[in-house]
């Protein structure tokens, strides 16, 4: 798989063409009925990971299968994968030792579901889908969401890998905590154990060839966290909310930022007022900075969003953040860019 540096090299290309006026971005929603007509199904989603993961969502896509199957399927590749510490088996465990994941999926009728602090499942997106489809619930935690997945038939098994776990001494032997940017720039994050990518989630959104959108996002959360935290993932509104008649919008980064802002939601309706997919993730960064005294200068929150009819944007508050996108006019589907903003600190 490319490195994230072949990615930052591709991105002036990909932001050309995500530029194309098929997808530019239009001064308000269009009315509905009044859509340029859809070119077709569209998925995007955060950082690197995104792109082998836009690759399976697109599978169900190029199908002319539902957004939100794709989503669902989509993110379960970085859960599967155990060299990725941030989400799914083989995450960073919190300080306890304890690998807690959690999950949301949504669609564009506002049917969602989720799970929080969930240990001993490897899909926690799967979970979060059945509580939308088998319960009358929004989201289950902890113990309970794990004795409704025993229910449900999930298998269970432990998510700490060695590696994980040796992540995990490592750092006990500081037990240094502090929620910092997952940006290669700044010295603290770089000589993290772990290296600089000790927290970075999955946020998926898709449009399919029907126009109707979806959303996911699973994460392990802040490594060495809290026993029992919970991030703005699973938080419908924070770390992920659709809306069919606008768009889509999802967060990596610093969850209690994301919470204390309703980040998702925030991006979806300042898109309903009519700012563009690029501009309603700027002004969410935006509002995010504001209220932190020190500036957000040592933390990273992301966010990607996709309008109904297409139109993606991102935005980050440091530099290194990346995310892909696919459709069909990329056959390879494939390509990420940097989050490209960095807000330039005085
Ligand atoms: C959380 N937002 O649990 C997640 C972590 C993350 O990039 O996204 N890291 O706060």
């Amino acid at each position: 798989m490319p490195s994230r540096r072949d990615f930052l090299k591709t991105s002036v290309l990909a932001a050309g063409a995500l530029a194309a006026p098929r997808f530019a971005a239009a001064a308000a929603v269009p009315a509905k009925g009044a859509l340029p007509a859809l070119a077709g199904a569209r998925v995007i989603s955060t950082w690197d990971f995104g792109v082998p993961a836009n690759q399976a969502a697109w599978t169900v896509l190029a199908a002319g299968g539902k957004a939100l199957d794709a989503v669902e399927k989509g993110v379960q590749v970085p859960e599967s994968d155990l060299g990725n510490h941030s989400v799914g088996k083989g995450g960073y465990p919190d300080r306890d030792g304890k690998v807690t994941l959690d999950a949301s999926i949504m669609d564009g009728d506002g049917r969602c579901g989720a799970v929080a602090c969930l240990e001993r499942i490897a899909h926690p997106i799967r979970v979060a889908r059945r509580v939308m489809e088998a319960t009358p619930h929004v989201l289950l935690v902890g113990d309970g969401a794990l004795q409704f997945a025993r229910e449900q038939g999930f298998h269970e098994e432990n998510l700490l890998t060695p590696e994980a776990e040796k992540a995990w001494h490592e750092w006990l032997k500081t037990a240094r905590y502090k929620p910092v940017a997952n940006s290669e720039n700044l010295d603290y994050h770089r000589n993290l154990p772990g290296g600089p990518r000790n927290h970075d989630t999955i946020g998926m959104l898709a449009v399919d060839a029907h126009g109707h959108l979806a959303g996911a996002c699973t994460t392990s959360g802040m490594a060495w966290k809290l026993h029992g935290r919970v991030g703005d993932s699973p938080i419908i509104g924070a770390g992920l909310y659709v809306d069919g008649e606008v768009g889509g919008a999802t967060s990596t980064g610093v969850g209690e930022e994301v919470i204390r802002n309703a980040g998702s939601f925030l991006v979806v309706e300042l898109m309903r007022q009519g700012r563009s997919p690029q501009e309603a993730c700027e002004e969410a960064v935006r509002r995010i900075v504001k209220k932190r005294p020190d500036g957000a200068r040592e933390m990273q929150v992301g966010f990607i969003a996709l309008r109904r009819d297409g139109a993606v944007g991102a935005h980050a508050i440091q530099h290194g953040f990346t995310y892909a996108v696919c459709d069909a006019r990329r056959p390879d589907g494939l390509y990420a860019s940097p989050s490209v903003y960095a807000t330039s600190f005085s």
